[in-house]
C-alpha cells in the first residue's frame, strides 16, 4: 500500500508538472487515479476475454464409430457443432456397407477413418453407398451440426 501511494504521487506529481501551465490539474488526478489498479472496468476491454467465446464453442474433436450391419446403422445421429470435427468411422460386422454424406462431399468404406470438418450449419443425411440389398435404402443416418 505504502509502494503503491508513492508510485501515485510520482505519477501525480509527473501529471502536474507536465499540465502545470494548463490549470488542468484536477484532470490530472483524475487520470492518474484508474491507473492505479483500482479500476477492473478499464482493463476489461484490453483483455477481451469475449473475443475467445466464439472459438470456444467449437472445435471439439468426436471419434464415432458406425457398425453397419444387413440392414442398419448403430448409429443413426451425430450432434456436432460448428467447428467441431468429427472423425467418422465405419465398420462392416454383417455385410458389406459404406457410408456417404454427399451434403459434405465425405465417402467412408469398410475400417476407414475420415475426418469431416464441420464449417457450417444444418443437417447433413449419410447413407449407405454400396447397393447391399433389400434393406439398402433404409440405412441412413443424421449429422445435425448446431
Ligand atoms: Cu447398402
Amino acid at each position: 500500500m505504502k509502494k503503491t501511494g508513492l508510485y501515485f504521487g510520482v505519477v501525480a506529481l509527473a501529471a502536474v508538472l507536465t499540465l502545470s501551465a494548463c490549470g488542468n490539474n484536477n484532470n490530472g488526478n483524475n487520470s492518474a487515479s484508474p491507473s492505479a489498479s483500482a479500476s477492473p472496468s478499464a482493463s476489461a476491454p484490453a483483455s477481451s476475454p469475449s473475443a475467445s467465446a466464439p472459438a470456444a464453442g467449437g472445435g471439439a474433436v468426436q471419434d464415432v464409430t458406425i457398425n453397419a450391419s444387413n440392414w442398419k446403422f448403430d448409429v443413426t445421429e451425430i450432434k456436432a457443432k460448428v467447428g467441431d470435427t468429427i472423425k467418422l468411422t465405419l465398420k462392416n460386422t454383417d455385410g458389406v456397407h459404406g457410408i456417404a454424406v454427399e451434403d459434405l462431399g465425405v465417402k467412408v468404406k469398410n475400417g476407414e477413418t475420415v475426418e469431416i470438418k464441420l464449417d457450417k450449419a444444418g443437417t447433413f443425411e449419410y447413407h449407405c453407398s454400396i447397393q447391399c440389398g433389400q434393406g439398402h435404402d433404409n440405412m441412413t443416418g443424421l449429422i445435425v451440426v448446431e
